[in-house]
């Protein structure tokens, strides 16, 4: 009886101990508070994410290693038309003229452009003829080999996001309309965190209050804090405080996203040009990103012209690639500008968004199941 009670006080202790272990959750580190201005306001609110004050659960994204390989089943329509539909030719009994024809145009509908393409084919009918290849597994892997050579093997796709000594990397996100700034931000911003780093996010898009929530939205979700301004104020200073805040908080990168403006409205194109010096008094932009739909397809050549003519841009993310078929404009927008796409968009999700490879995408292009 006596040890009944005994342990009856020891399993009552002991519950009491969970409890209070459990509703005790250590809370998360807040970033140090924003100093007060030492001079006049500038109208640019710093905003801490409301997560970090009272809901603890920030997401934890997904790993980015392998990530294309794992979003290769959204570049479905593409591969139907690129991997099914050279396949079925090149697995035709003789490769005449007229088959190699139907192969160019299989290509050209992807949206490769047309050099790019009669290069392809040409190397494919040289190495067909001098190797003397004939069997399928050996035509697809001289297929997967010059695809990948096209899709450029070699290129420095590196994103620049590690901090300088004294501030932050600083990362530029530019485009058109709708292409997905925004969701490149967020979705950047999760790698970034998943990859251990600090980030905070500059809305400079102050067309519309939405933007600066869409974003700060985002931030929030990692953990991120957002620095906006008001509707209608001045861009550049907006992206200006952004890049000073992220030297406060001594940031590994900050992130600064844009209004999307037509490339052909010239005024919106000046404004562009101004954020970028603005920021710039802080130090060198890392990383000018243009954001591309891969749904616009040759168009995007045309956009990206301009666009590199008023800030530099030094990497292209090609998003929507899920809802395309014109998977080959990856290639085009390389070779007719010389600068790597660094990113593809392959859905809405948080985490769908993928470090580029020449190797994985040449792979999800022609998938596994189109073999011959
Ligand atoms: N399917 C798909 N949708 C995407 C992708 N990236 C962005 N979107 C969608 O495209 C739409 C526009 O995205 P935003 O990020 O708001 O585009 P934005 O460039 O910031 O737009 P503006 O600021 O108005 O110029 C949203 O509905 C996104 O979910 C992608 O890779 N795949
Ligand atoms: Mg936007």
């Amino acid at each position: 009886m006596e040890l009944l009670v005994v342990v009856g006080i020891v399993v009552v202790l002991a519950a009491l101990v969970m409890v209070g272990f459990v509703t005790r959750r250590p809370t998360r580190a807040l970033p140090p508070a924003p100093a007060p201005a030492a001079e006049p306001p500038r109208m640019v609110a710093d905003v801490e994410s409301p997560l970090l004050t009272d809901t603890p659960a920030l997401d934890v994204p997904e790993p980015t290693a392998g990530r294309l390989i794992r979003l290769r089943g959204r570049l479905g329509r593409s591969q139907t038309t690129l991997g099914r539909g050279l396949f079925a030719l090149l697995s035709r009994d003789k490769l005449d003229d007229e088959t190699w024809e139907q192969v160019e145009d299989t290509l050209l509908t992807s949206d490769m452009g047309v050099a790019a393409t009669q290069e392809l084919v040409e190397r494919l009918k040289q190495r067909v003829r001098i190797e003397g290849l004939t069997s399928p597994a050996e035509l697809r892997a001289i297929l997967r080999e010059e695809l990948v050579t096209t899709l450029g093997r070699d290129l420095d796709r590196t994103l620049r996001t590690l901090p300088h000594a004294d501030r932050p990397a600083v990362v530029l996100v530019v485009g058109v309309n709708g292409t997905g700034k925004t969701t490149t931000c967020g979705k950047l911003a999760r790698v970034l965190v998943a990859d251990g780093r600090s980030v905070v996010l500059g809305a400079a898009d102050t067309f519309r209050a939405a933007a600066a929530d869409q974003l700060e939205t985002w931030g929030s979700r990692v953990g991120a804090h957002t620095v906006r301004g008001p509707e209608g104020g001045d861009p550049a200073a907006v992206a200006f405080d952004a890049v000073a805040k992220g030297k406060e908080l001594k940031a590994d990168t900050v992130l600064v996203d844009t209004a999307g403006r037509l490339h052909t409205k010239t005024g919106l194109m000046d404004e562009l040009g101004k954020v970028k010096r603005v920021v710039e008094k802080h130090g060198p932009i890392d990383e000018t990103l243009l954001v591309l739909d891969a749904t616009t397809g040759q168009n995007g050549v045309v956009q990206a012209r301009v666009f590199t003519e008023a800030v530099q841009v030094t990497g292209v993310v090609l998003t929507k690639l899920d809802g395309t078929a014109k998977g080959g404009i990856v290639v085009a927008v390389q070779r007719e500008l010389g600068i790597p796409v660094k990113l593809v968009g392959l859905g809405e999700g948080p985490d769908d968004l993928a470090p580029f490879e020449a190797e994985a995408f040449a792979d999800a292009l022609l998938g596994d199941d189109a073999a011959l």
